[in-house]
């Protein structure tokens, strides 16, 4: 169910494409002492919160945070490159780890692997997310036709995954929770009401359970109900986009 490699190489890629895993662990894919230093120079730039989950702090916006509104999609696609600028300024003199993940997929995959567009504009990638200590990242799913209904971009996706380098991590707390089973999203969505996510307890033992080192890199199938149990100690952060494929002879492409 979990494949923890050194390496992210086309193996792993495969066996997560096929769903003969649930996720992916690359240790060490970012040096944990640069991880440590990307960390403080990235939350010591501040931070704001989801405009629809306020308790989860974030750098750049997420495409999910558009909900179908002319306005915030107008938003995002004009802030899309100076978001992506901002978290590379604010890595400096390294490189940003999501640069180095868009270059590392291009690299190993046979077909390559670009930005994603939608309606005719490029996406933004590379969101910094931040949980703090004591808040509970609730249950959910991410399925990008629900945000972007009716597109191609998003009809002819075969698998979504996640993607996730960790940059601080606490000691203790702060597990990524991943369930096997899938939920239909009109039943998510009834469940949710009006807050993003569910209690985890509803679903039982989570099938997997990790807690990467700050550096790792994960990557696991979105569509999939996951969690972020809550920590008492230090504040979380990750840099996270989205990962779609299409089959092996087509590019993968990436998004926040
Ligand atoms: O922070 C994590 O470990 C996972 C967050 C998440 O929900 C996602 O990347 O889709
Ligand atoms: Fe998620």
């Amino acid at each position: 169910m979990l494949l923890i490699t050194e390496q992210l190489d086309l193996h792993g890629l495969t066996l997560l494409a096929q769903g003969r895993i649930l996720a992916l662990q690359v240790r060490r894919f970012i040096q944990p002492t640069h991880a440590q230093a990307l960390a403080g120079q990235i939350l010591g730039g501040g931070y704001q919160h989801y405009l629809n989950a306020p308790s989860i702090g974030r750098i750049g916006m997420a495409f999910y945070e558009t909900e179908g509104q002319p306005q915030r999609m107008t938003e995002y696609f004009q802030q899309a490159g100076d978001h992506i600028s901002e978290l590379r300024r604010r890595c400096l003199p390294f490189a940003s780890p999501i640069d180095v993940l868009r270059c590392a997929l291009d690299e190993r995959w046979p077909a390559g692997a670009h930005l994603q567009t939608l309606f005719g504009c490029k996406m933004f990638v590379g969101l910094s997310r931040v949980v703090e200590p004591s808040v509970q990242f609730l249950a959910h799913h991410d399925i990008f036709a629900k945000d972007a209904p009716e597109t191609l971009a998003a009809l002819s996706l075969h698998q979504q995954f996640a993607a996730n380098i960790y940059l601080a991590m606490p000691e203790q707390g702060g597990e990524l929770q991943l369930w096997q089973q899938e939920m239909a999203a009109e039943l998510f969505d009834q469940m949710r009401g009006e807050s993003y996510g569910i209690d985890p307890a509803l679903l039982g033992e989570p099938t997997v359970e990790l807690q990467p080192a700050a550096g790792d890199l994960v990557l696991f199938n979105s569509r999939k109900m996951h969690a972020v149990a809550s920590s008492q100690q230090r504040s979380r952060l990750s840099l996270s986009c989205f990962v779609g494929y299409r089959g092996y002879h087509q590019p993968l492409t990436f998004w926040s």
